[in-house]
């Protein structure tokens, strides 16, 4: 397993729609593995593959207190089951330092493809609820930064630009 590089706003490859998983094999396997493990030393409680420049349709979630509940989405469809909007203060592994106010919908279903193959059905509330939408977000070339204020984003822009020339 591999702790992969995360990919920062405003990288434009963070903008590309990732395509269908056509196969569950086990080189898709060593590379969920690999998304996991790069959650997990990042201290993340999701990761889309689109943020390790791999755009294709998976991300990997674990919201447990006690980081042993990894979860698997591979081609992942949401249905919104309640319209009612929660608000969550959402940070993400590729806005590293940032945090803001955003709402969506509490309830969600979410039809799937697990680590096997098989394909399942979950419904999913509460921060699994927020989390899985900002992380299909990612598949869709959307960032959390897109719901905020313009003024708000700029700001957040120039500040990881500034940081990304003082580490090149
Ligand atoms: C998405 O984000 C999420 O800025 C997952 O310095 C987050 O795991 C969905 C992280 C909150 C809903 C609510 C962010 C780690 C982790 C940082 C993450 C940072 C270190 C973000
Ligand atoms: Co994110």
């Amino acid at each position: 397993m591999a702790v992969l590089d995360i990919l920062e706003f405003p990288d434009p490859r963070l903008r590309t729609v990732a395509k269908p998983v056509t196969t569950v094999d086990d080189a898709l396997r060593a590379f969920i593995g690999d998304l996991l493990e790069t959650m997990y030393d990042c201290s993340g409680i999701g990761l889309a593959a689109t943020q390790v420049n791999v755009h294709r349709r998976l991300l990997v979630m674990d919201v447990s207190e006690t980081r042993d509940e990894p979860k698997v989405f591979i081609n992942p469809e949401v249905t919104v089951l309640d319209e009612t909007l929660g608000s969550y203060d959402e940070g993400c592994l590729s806005v590293p330092g940032f945090y803001e106010e955003v709402n969506r919908p509490q309830k969600v279903r979410v039809d799937a493809l697990g680590r096997d193959g098989e394909a399942f059905s979950e419904e999913l509330d509460g921060l699994s609820a927020i989390c899985l939408q900002h992380e299909i977000d990612h598949l869709d070339g959307k960032l959390f930064v897109d719901y905020i204020s313009p003024l708000k984003r700029q700001r957040i822009r120039r500040k990881l630009e500034k940081a990304h020339r003082l580490r090149a």
